[in-house]
């Protein structure tokens, strides 16, 4: 007799730079997403998947919630909005290093209209760096009353598994969406490799640059060598970009590549031979054509 299977959905909520990356690739252990200390880092949403047992958590990234400002910006919005439509549970992850900011609001604006068809749940994340955790915890509360909480620290792998423990119990008898030894993001190592690029280039670039990136890659493949060749395009937005991006000498450029070289060969467990090329891209933000063409369809 085969034994009942409990698998759900749970999105990861809230506006930009909370930690919703970070929760997400600490629950999977695996680097699935990007992260940054800049805040718009995720652009995609991006499915995670779990399995223990007869149990399986599809856990659903989301681009942080703000006000868009161009058509990059609403195709964000548009990720987060499709994400929550059919979810089991939602995950509202705030940051409770302050009280609310005008973001919140925004979000909580959107997710009350889901309150009472899909159980929402509020994580108060930062708990490390947080000076008034309580406090702030409070406040966030009040935006929308009667919400259950948690407060954690995504970075501390103890606080996501107990909360990955209270989501598995929480899922229903269903069949499992993905088979058991399906990956653990549902991403092809193409996509991957240009997260890791984009990652890598918003790190040491100021002001609107890293916003105005885009990464695809074009070439992907194991060689005779044993070696994987990969060659990326870096898309800027203006002339004026591509010298900031590859640096004096190009040293910026150098870096970048190194980084991500780094995180590619631990992933692949393989040598990597890795090539970038900037590549001007006037207003991509701006044009839903180039957004298509840019892998944001
Ligand atoms: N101190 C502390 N920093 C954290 C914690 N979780 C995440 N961060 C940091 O917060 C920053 C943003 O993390 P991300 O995971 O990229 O946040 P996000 O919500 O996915 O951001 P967007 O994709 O831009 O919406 C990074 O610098 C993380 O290292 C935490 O528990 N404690
Ligand atoms: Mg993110």
């Amino acid at each position: 007799m085969s034994e009942a299977t409990y698998s759900g959905f749970v999105a990861l909520v809230g506006k930009p730079n909370v930690g919703k990356s970070t929760l997400l690739n600490v629950m999977l252990g695996v680097k699935a997403a990007p992260i940054s200390p800049k805040p718009q880092t995720t652009r995609k949403r991006l499915r995670g998947i779990f399995t223990e047992g007869n149990r399986q958590i599809v856990f659903v990234d989301t681009p942080g919630w703000h006000e868009a400002q161009d058509a990059m910006g609403e195709y964000m919005i548009r990720q987060i909005t499709e994400a929550i439509a059919d979810v089991n549970i939602v995950l509202w992850m705030v940051d409770l290093r302050h009280p609310p900011t005008r973001e919140d609001e925004l979000v909580a604006r959107a997710l009350k209209a889901l309150k009472g068809q899909v159980p929402i749940l509020l994580i108060g994340n930062k708990t490390d760096a947080a000076k008034r955790p309580e406090a702030a915890l409070e406040a966030y509360r009040e935006l929308i009353p009667g919400l259950e909480t948690r407060s954690l620290s995504a970075q501390d792998t103890q606080d996501d598994a107990n909360l990955r423990e209270e989501l598995l119990a929480m899922l229903p008898v269903v069949p499992f969406f993905f088979p058991e030894d399906y990956a653990r993001a549902e991403q092809t190592p193409e996509e991957w490799a240009a997260e890791i690029v984009r990652e890598e280039a918003m790190r040491p670039l100021k002001e609107e640059v890293p916003y105005a990136i885009a990464t695809k890659t074009e070439e992907f493949e194991l060689r005779d060598n044993d070696m994987f060749y990969i060659l990326v395009f870096i898309y800027v937005e203006r002339e004026g970009h591509r010298p900031i991006l590859i640096g004096s000498g190009g040293r910026m450029l150098k870096e970048i590549g190194a980084a991500a070289r780094k995180q590619l060969e631990v992933f692949l467990s393989k040598k990597v031979y890795l090539e970038l090329q900037v590549k001007v891209y006037p207003n991509w933000r701006k044009d839903p054509e180039a957004l298509r063409e840019l892998g944001y369809e």
